[in-house]
């Protein structure tokens, strides 16, 4: 089951609204197939470690990270699959919270006569899963605040434009979040100031940026900006602009000519934009930016992970103050990792339950 886990991860981010899922389809030690939710969603992870493994899977013991599927939806139902496949045992991380699923796959199986063993490496499963999970159950997504601090404990300097408070290596680990992300939101005080692209700038990964949020109330965000230049070829990546709903019509009309999305839903109501993203299929959201939206993302109760870059960078003073360091990190959290990349110290925290 780690190595299905470890597997799983591959097309995290790749395969829309359907989680990646891994499958290993095992017999006498050997793996047979070994399979992961393909890009896109579809074909399941099941049906592709079956298919690898042919007639052999026979009698093989096949390992899901989630229930195989019981509902005819795209594709048949992978917990068909395995019946037709005649596998003698099926393990099973995580059970499907999916309404059309939710035990089924399970039920399917064992009335086939097939072993079942589920709930192996449950939190594991449940951590691989945890976008996909918190979209179905809580109705949001997860949501990672990413942060990089100074030494002095600031995020920037005002009016000096993007200053790249961490170095390339951490860099590279942000970009590679965002990979693995559904969305990325940020502030237009951030928009404005580093004129950034929020996309995913790794060889080769391109096409696996996060589609873009800005709180915007007043429709501040240039159409000549970055960020508004990205929604078109070659990435077409949609973005996003949250306003008031008394937001200037004109500069309204200039945003959608340049494909820009607005949701006129205010800027207040993080709860409620979170349910909105989500019922848009958003499962994982990395919030990046600034001091002033990180604060209201905690203060709602929205943050799930903290993702805290430590760098040895000063930035002195008239800088603009983080909302926390890692000697003030928010109540409510602990740390789950530590790496060093470079001269930074990337620290990952976790919601306590
Ligand atoms: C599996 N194996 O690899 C995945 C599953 O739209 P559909 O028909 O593809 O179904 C989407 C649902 O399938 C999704 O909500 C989740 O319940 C399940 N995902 N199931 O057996 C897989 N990715
Ligand atoms: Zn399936």
């Amino acid at each position: 089951m780690a190595a299905a886990l470890r597997l799983s991860r591959w097309h995290r981010g790749a395969t829309d609204t359907n989680p990646s899922v891994g499958c290993l389809i095992v017999k006498d030690g050997v793996i047979l197939g070994a399979a992961v939710t393909a890009p896109g969603g579809r074909p399941h992870a099941e049906t592709q470690a079956l298919k690898l493994a042919g007639p052999a899977a026979e009698g093989a013991t096949a390992y899901a990270t989630l229930e195989p599927c019981s509902h005819h939806g795209k594709t048949p139902p992978c917990a068909d699959a395995l019946i037709a496949a005649k596998v003698a045992r099926v393990v099973v991380s995580v059970i499907d919270p999916d309404e059309r699923i939710q035990g089924r796959g399970v039920a399917m199986l064992e009335a086939a006569g097939i072993e079942v063993c589920t709930g192996v490496l449950e939190t594991e499963g449940r951590s691989e899963l945890a976008g996909y999970l918190s979209r179905k159950i809580k109705k949001r997504p997860q949501v990672t605040l990413k942060l990089a601090v100074s030494a002095d404990g600031a995020i920037g300097r005002p009016g000096a434009g993007h200053i790249a408070v961490s170095g390339p290596l951490s860099h590279s680990q942000s970009h590679l979040l965002r990979a693995e992300s559904d969305a990325i939101l940020i502030g237009i005080g951030t928009a404005l100031a580093d004129d950034p692209e929020l996309t995913c700038r790794i060889d080769g990964l391109e096409n696996r940026s996060p589609r873009a949020y800005v709180l915007d109330r007043h429709l501040d965000l240039p159409a000549q900006s970055r960020l508004v230049a990205a929604c078109k070829w070659p990435l077409n990546r949609p973005l996003t602009i949250v306003c008031n709903r008394d937001a200037n019509s004109s500069k309204r009309q200039l945003l959608e000519a340049a494909d820009v999305a607005i949701l006129a839903t205010g800027t207040d109501d993080l709860s409620g934009l979170c349910r909105q993203m989500a019922a848009d299929g958003v499962s994982t959201l990395i919030v990046e930016g600034g001091a002033a939206v990180a604060r209201s993302f905690l203060a709602q109760g929205l943050v799930d992970r903290i993702l805290l870059f430590s760098t040895p960078l000063t930035l002195g003073t008239g800088a603009v103050a983080a909302p926390f360091d890692r000697k003030t990190i928010p109540d409510g959290f602990r740390l789950v990792r530590s790496e060093q990349f470079g001269p930074d110290l990337a620290e990952e925290y976790e919601r306590r339950q």
